[in-house]
């Protein structure tokens, strides 16, 4: 494989390169964080292009939405901490740069003085996980959602993961391993509540807006001085969809303090607390914007991501492993079970989460 090494000095201005070091957990593209010898660090990255297809057209969203961002935050800066990621071009003017090995690489703007974590810290930290969501969304709110290219159509409907997970399961071998089964049956008793939000839209109860599409807690950022939400990254699923699937992403990844790779997946659980200061902070920025009937739906959401999350993990076990990154051949379904068990955690909280939302209302 080509060395990013050689690929960062495309993107260093004619500087000289002083370290490329790996950065982050991202289970999709591959992450460094480049020190040029001459100005500012950077984030470079070669996208996975047997997940992103067309990487014009995500470097050409990237820069509509850091534009937009950039605007509102001229017209009205909302806290001292919050900024927004820009794309780089190459020495040479290019967006991207397409390698001889047919990968595809790109540079970001570097937030410095930022940390994120792969799981909530604190009830503080989750207050400022939701509000950087609730934030994002209002600022990308105006924007005009015919000015993006839909980068991975079919990204978050969740009745497709699990048509696509019925044709992989059909063809694949007899599975007959406990982890399975497990998934199976869990699969089985979700499934007729799966088209809980699709339903709801197409009978027009809720609405799409500009989501960000991947709002797990490792891609948040705090200020590392005072804590607060500096902003959001890995803005290649930023798109028109419905508001619930960032909402239910968000809860499914903030409120499972084990985290997504838990060592015993029977021991994850949803935390109902975390889950509160979550939303009491997204709210306080989304809650402007939102209808009763679309916050009504959030349980519904934090349950179904988990679901859709764990179809999508054990569809990519039954097919070999060739959607997220694993670095053990059982990975997939490991993570499967941990988000069949969170599910299993919600659902077994649902009213308790019911009655947290209602108290969270605007105007309750
Ligand atoms: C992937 O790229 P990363 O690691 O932030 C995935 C998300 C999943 C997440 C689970 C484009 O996100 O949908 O929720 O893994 N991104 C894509 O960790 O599929
Ligand atoms: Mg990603």
């Amino acid at each position: 494989m080509i060395a990013p090494d050689q690929i960062a000095a495309l993107f260093a201005e004619g500087s000289g390169i002083t370290a490329v070091l790996p950065h982050g957990n991202g289970n999709v593209n591959d992450t460094y964080l480049v020190h040029p010898v001459v100005g500012r660090s950077f984030i470079l990255q070669r996208l996975n292009s047997a997940v992103f297809h067309d990487p014009a057209a995500i470097m050409h969203n990237l820069r509509i939405i850091s534009r937009h961002l950039a605007a509102r935050c001229a017209v009205s800066q909302p806290t001292p901490w919050w900024r927004a990621v820009e794309p780089l071009a190459t020495s040479s003017g290019a967006g991207f740069h397409a390698d001889a090995q047919g990968g595809w690489w790109r540079a970001l703007s570097y937030i410095d003085n930022a940390v994120a974590f792969d799981t909530v810290q604190s009830t503080a930290h989750g207050q400022e996980i939701g509000l950087a969501l609730g934030l994002f969304q209002r600022q990308l709110a105006d924007l005009d959602p015919a000015l993006l290219y839909d980068t991975l159509p079919g990204f978050h409907i969740t009745p497709r993961y699990l048509a696509e997970f019925e044709a992989i399961w059909a063809a694949a071998a007899p599975q007959t391993t406990p982890e399975s089964r497990y998934c199976r049956a869990s699969i089985d008793q979700a499934a007729p509540r799966i088209p809980v939000l699709e339903s709801a839209r197409a009978e027009g109860r809720i609405q799409e807006r500009i989501i960000h599409g991947d709002p797990k807690v490792a891609n948040i950022l705090l200020d590392r001085t005072s804590g607060r939400a500096a902003a959001l990254i890995d803005l290649d699923t930023v798109k028109p969809g419905l508001p619930h699937y960032d909402v239910g992403d968000c809860l499914r990844s903030a409120c499972n303090p084990l985290g997504e790779e838990a060592r015993d997946p029977a021991a994850v659980h949803f935390d109902l607390e975390l889950c509160r200061a979550i939303l009491a902070g997204y709210l306080a920025e989304a809650g402007s914007f939102l209808t009763p009937a679309e916050i009504a739906l959030f349980p519904d959401a934090a349950w179904l991501v988990a679901v859709e999350l764990g179809l999508r993990f054990f569809t990519d076990h039954l097919r070999g492993n060739v959607y997220f990154k694993t670095r053990q051949p059982e990975q997939n379904l490991h993570r499967a079970l941990v988000q069949f068990h969170l599910a299993e955690s919600i659902a077994k909280q649902e009213d308790a989460l019911r009655r947290l939302v209602a108290g969270l209302s605007p105007g309750h």
